[in-house]
């Protein structure tokens, strides 16, 4: 990465049911964030964390949109409109925002704010296909939705905040899911994203399949942001997460998988924005998810060995 980076935190729980992903930028940051960007020769500006009210001080009922129910929707739209606007601020001073979660709710906002004034394309890298809507969510937990609320999906099509009009669902690639809700399939399924599960990785190979969403994503557009939620690792690998699921990624596949956006950014120059996102500290092991996602960042933004 030749751009100055700007890292942003977004210490967001509205999304999830366990507390503590709020922690994950400080652990992050805690766990060597710096040592290991400057190790990619990047230079990194810390802007600190967006302002996020304190979950308890809230009612998590709220009934926007008119029907069906997500938690903390008001408040997630707050903090979400504030970091899109940090995130375009930040490519319009013509550096690169790197955004630390939080829940993977604040990808409303990253998508958004990478969004204004361009076309982009998405790479999302998890577990779950995070294509749930207030109507269809079967927790409430506004985490599962991100994508849904980004492409205007459903009972998503008129919440401005959550929408990112340059996003078109050709450019949306999935990879790597294993647990995908049945309301979700649907709709998937009637949408124009691309999905690779994890037998799809098993069956071809993680390069080939990174290649390939890379073209998808990157297809037509001004370039592409990745979101990356730590629960697409396999549990052993990352257990600092809320909603862990058997069967994920290596932690060879992960950098794999990021040294390869990072090789085609190289040449083409196709990253716009990138996030880590559902890093728990109170469910980790000394840390060791969030430093597996400085390490993680630092393969994102071109780290080699030799
Ligand atoms: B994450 C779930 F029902 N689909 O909607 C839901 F299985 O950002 C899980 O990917 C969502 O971690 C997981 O609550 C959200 C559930
Ligand atoms: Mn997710
Ligand atoms: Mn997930
Ligand atoms: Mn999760």
């Amino acid at each position: 990465m030749t751009k100055p980076v700007q890292i942003i935190g977004a210490p967001v729980d509205y999304g999830a049911n366990r507390r503590g992903v709020d922690m994950g930028p400080s652990a992050i940051r805690y766990a060597g964030l710096a040592d290991q960007l400057a190790g990619a020769d990047v230079t990194a500006i810390d802007s600190g964390d967006l302002a996020v009210p304190r979950a308890e001080e809230r009612d998590p009922e709220t009934e926007e949109p008119a029907e069906g129910k997500a938690k903390f929707l008001r408040e997630t739209a707050d903090v979400c409109t504030r970091l899109a606007d940090e995130v375009a601020g930040a490519i319009d001073d013509d550096s690169f925002p790197l955004v630390l979660g939080g829940d993977h709710s604040i990808a409303m906002g990253s998508l958004r704010g990478s969004a204004r004034d361009a076309e982009i394309g998405a790479i999302w890298f998890d577990a779950h296909s995070d294509f749930n809507t207030p109507k269809t969510s079967p927790s409430g937990n506004v985490h599962g939705m991100p994508l849904a609320g980004a492409l205007g999906v459903e009972d998503f099509a008129d919440t401005e905040w959550a929408n990112a009009p340059g996003l078109s669902e050709e450019n949306v690639v999935l990879v790597g899911l294993r647990s995908v809700d049945e309301s979700e399939t649907e709709a998937i399924r009637d949408s124009d994203v691309t999905t690779y599960t994890m037998s799809d990785i098993d069956e071809h190979g993680i390069t080939d399949i990174v290649e390939e969403a890379l073209d998808i994503a990157t297809d037509g557009v001004d370039g592409i942001h990745v979101s990356f939620d730590l629960d697409w690792l396999d549990p052993k690998e990352a257990p600092g997460v809320g909603t862990p699921v058997r069967g994920g990624a290596s932690y060879r596949e992960a950098h794999s998988a990021l040294e390869i956006v990072a090789e085609r950014d190289a040449s083409e120059g196709v990253l716009r924005s990138l996030e880590l996102v559902e890093v728990n500290p109170i469910l980790d092991e000394h840390n060791e998810t969030a430093e597996l996602a400085t390490e993680l960042a630092a393969s994102a933004l071109g780290k080699r060995i030799l």
